[in-house]
């Protein structure tokens, strides 16, 4: 049975819910589909507009992709590695988002960006906000697979007390409404190892970013 009940959604903030061990039972349906999407469009270091290289490796699938580069941070329709587009967003990652997102109080959320993000051990995501898409009625949700990591969910300003959260192999966390542009960042991941991505995180984001 798909996890349905409600006794694993648990408020975060407002408007953003952690649906703790969503994907479990989902796991090696997803990690097919990302290693298809990886085949098409590998990880790779992007480059902030600052210069500085990423300790995240990203890609992405959908129609939209999110990029960085001495050009600043965009959503763009091609892969400037392959010059072609994106991989198509696999259906198994469309449902669970979606269904994610319906039982956060989002049941309209139709991603057209897929953002996957690949740490490894001392790798982070500094405080920030996501601003770079159009329209802020939409969520994001967000997939942990592999290694735990502690994220930090801030509040409207950079300076705003935080609060820590555990994300491990199977989370969802649904970010909408008055959350969304709350900052946020990914504390360095520690070392360890999973049974079944070894020493890696993997978070895959969904947004409306047109
Ligand atoms: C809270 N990724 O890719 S997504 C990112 O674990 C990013 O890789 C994180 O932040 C990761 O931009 C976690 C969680 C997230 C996304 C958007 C948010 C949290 C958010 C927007 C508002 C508040
Ligand atoms: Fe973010």
């Amino acid at each position: 049975m798909l996890f349905s009940n409600e006794e694993n959604t648990l408020p975060i903030a407002e408007d953003a819910f952690l649906l703790k061990g969503f994907l479990l039972g989902n796991g090696e349906a997803l990690l097919l589909a990302l290693n298809q999407v990886v085949e098409q469009s590998p990880f790779r270091f992007m480059v902030t507009p600052g210069g500085h290289s990423m300790s995240v490796a990203m890609t992405n699938c959908g129609p939209w992709g999110w990029v960085t580069d001495g050009q600043g941070y965009r959503y763009q329709m091609s892969d400037p590695v392959t010059k072609e587009a994106w991989p198509t967003m696999p259906a198994i990652f469309m449902t669970l988002a979606q269904e994610a997102a319906e039982m956060a109080g989002f049941p309209n959320f139709l991603p057209d960006a897929c953002l996957i993000n690949r740490y490894s051990i001392g790798a982070k995501l500094s405080l920030h906000q996501d601003k770079d898409e159009t329209d802020f009625s939409q969520p994001i949700v967000s997939f942990s697979l592999g290694l735990p990591a502690i994220f930090d969910f801030g509040g409207k300003t950079r300076e705003a007390p935080k609060k820590a959260l555990l994300l491990e192999h199977g989370d969802v966390v649904v970010w909408g409404g008055k959350s969304r542009l709350n900052y946020h960042g990914v504390r360095s991941i520690k070392a360890g190892s999973h049974p079944v991505l070894g020493e890696y995180r993997i978070n895959i984001t969904f947004r409306r970013c047109q």
